[in-house]
C-alpha cells in the first residue's frame, strides 16, 4: 500500500466516516471552521440562558419554577461542554469568551428576540429547542469526534426542553380565553425567527458547501428548516393554535410543507448587532463575567494552595 501523506490519510477518515481527534493532522480551514462553528455554538447555549432565566423569578408555581431552573442550567451545562470540545482545536475560553464580548465572535440569531410573557418560555421550548435539536441530531454525526460525542448528550437533554415547552402551551391552549391568546401571541413572535436559526439559504450560505464535503455538517440549511417546518406544522394542531403563515400549505407532491418568505433583512440586521436585545444580552454577559471575577480567583487561589499542601506531603 502507497505511504500516505497527513492530508491524505485525513482525507480518507471522512470518507471512512472515522472521526478526527484533536491530535489528528488536520487542514487549518477545518480546524479554523470547526473553532468557528463550536465556540459560536456554546456563546448561544449561554446567551440563551438570557431569555428563560428573566422567568425564573416569575414562574406561575413551584414546579414550573424547579422546572425552568434545571433547563437554564442545563444550557450552562451545554455552554460548558462546547467550550471543551473547541479549546481542543487551540483556542482558550478565555479568548473564545473575549471575543464574545467584543463581539467579534456570533451567537445565534433567536436570543436577541425578548420573553415578554410566560407563554414565552413554552414557545422557547417548543420552537427554538425544537429547531436546534433537529440541527443538533445532524451534528451528531459531526466529523470532528469531541463535537459529536459533545452533542449526544446534549440532544437527549433538549428533547425533555422541548417537551416541557410543548406541556406549557398545552397548558395554556386549553384554559381561559386571555390565556389562549397569550399562547397564540408568544407563537407569532417566536415562529419566524426560529426559521431564521438555521441560517441563510444554502445559496446565501458561505460554509456549507466545504463543510458539507468534511461533514461538519451532514444536511443544509434550508433541509433542515423544511424538516424543521413539517414536524412543527403538525404538532400545531394539537395545541389547535395557528403558525403566521398564510402560505403555509401541504404539497402532496414534493410531500413537504411549502411556507412564506422569510424576511432575510431582519435576520441579517439581527445577526449585525441591531435586533431588539443585542445590546442588553451581551450588556448582562460581560457584567456576569466581570461579577464572577473574584470566583475565578478564588477557585485559582484554593487550587494553588492545594498543589502546595500535595507538594509538600510528598517532600
Ligand atoms: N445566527 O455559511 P452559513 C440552542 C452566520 S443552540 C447568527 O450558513 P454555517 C440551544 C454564520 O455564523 C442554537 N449568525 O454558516 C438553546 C456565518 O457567519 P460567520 C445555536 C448566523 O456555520 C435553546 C454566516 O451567517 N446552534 O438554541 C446564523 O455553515 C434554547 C453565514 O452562514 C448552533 O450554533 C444565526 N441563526 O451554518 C439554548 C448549532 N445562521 O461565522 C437556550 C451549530 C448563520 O462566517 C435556549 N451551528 N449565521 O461570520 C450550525 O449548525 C451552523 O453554524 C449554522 C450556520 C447552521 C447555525
Amino acid at each position: 500500500m502507497p505511504v500516505q501523506n497527513p492530508e491524505q490519510i485525513f482525507q480518507q477518515k471522512i470518507e471512512d466516516e472515522l472521526k478526527i481527534e484533536p491530535k489528528d493532522w488536520m487542514p487549518d480551514a477545518y480546524r479554523k471552521t470547526n473553532l468557528r462553528q463550536i465556540s459560536q455554538h456554546a456563546h448561544s447555549e449561554v446567551v440563551g440562558m438570557l431569555p428563560e432565566g428573566n422567568w425564573i423569578t416569575r414562574a406561575p408555581s413551584l414546579k414550573r419554577k424547579a422546572i425552568l431552573i434545571a433547563k437554564v442550567q442545563d444550557e450552562a451545562g451545554h455552554g460548558l461542554y462546547l467550550y471543551s470540545a473547541a479549546e481542543t482545536l487551540g483556542q482558550s475560553r478565555d479568548e473564545m469568551i473575549a471575543d464574545l464580548h467584543t463581539g467579534k465572535a456570533k451567537y445565534s440569531s433567536i436570543f436577541n428576540y425578548p420573553s415578554l410573557t410566560w407563554a414565552d418560555m413554552g414557545a422557547i421550548g417548543w420552537l427554538v429547542d425544537g429547531a436546534a435539536i433537529i440541527n443538533q441530531v445532524m451534528l451528531t454525526r459531526t466529523s470532528y469526534g469531541p463535537y459529536a460525542r459533545a452533542m449526544v448528550r446534549i440532544c437527549k437533554e433538549e428533547s425533555f426542553h422541548q417537551r416541557q415547552g410543548f406541556e406549557i402551551l398545552l397548558v395554556l391552549s386549553q384554559g381561559t380565553d386571555e390565556q389562549k391568546a397569550m399562547c397564540q401571541d408568544a407563537i407569532n413572535r417566536w415562529w419566524w425567527p426560529s426559521l431564521m436559526m438555521f441560517g441563510p439559504h444554502d445559496s446565501e450560505s458561505t460554509h456549507s458547501e466545504q463543510s458539507m464535503q468534511w461533514k461538519i455538517k451532514r444536511k443544509s440549511n434550508d433541509e433542515l428548516r423544511q424538516q424543521f417546518v413539517d414536524m412543527i406544522a403538525e404538532q400545531i394542531k394539537v395545541l389547535g393554535m395557528k403558525l403566521p403563515d398564510k402560505d403555509l400549505k401541504w404539497n402532496a407532491e414534493k410531500k413537504h410543507y411549502d411556507f412564506g418568505k422569510i424576511n432575510w433583512d431582519e435576520f441579517w440586521n439581527v445577526v449585525r448587532g441591531n435586533g431588539p436585545c443585542n445590546k442588553q444580552r451581551l450588556d448582562a454577559r460581560r457584567k456576569a463575567h466581570e461579577n464572577g471575577q473574584w470566583v475565578r480567583e478564588a477557585a485559582i487561589a484554593y487550587a494553588e494552595k492545594r498543589n502546595e499542601k500535595n507538594k509538600s506531603k510528598v517532600a
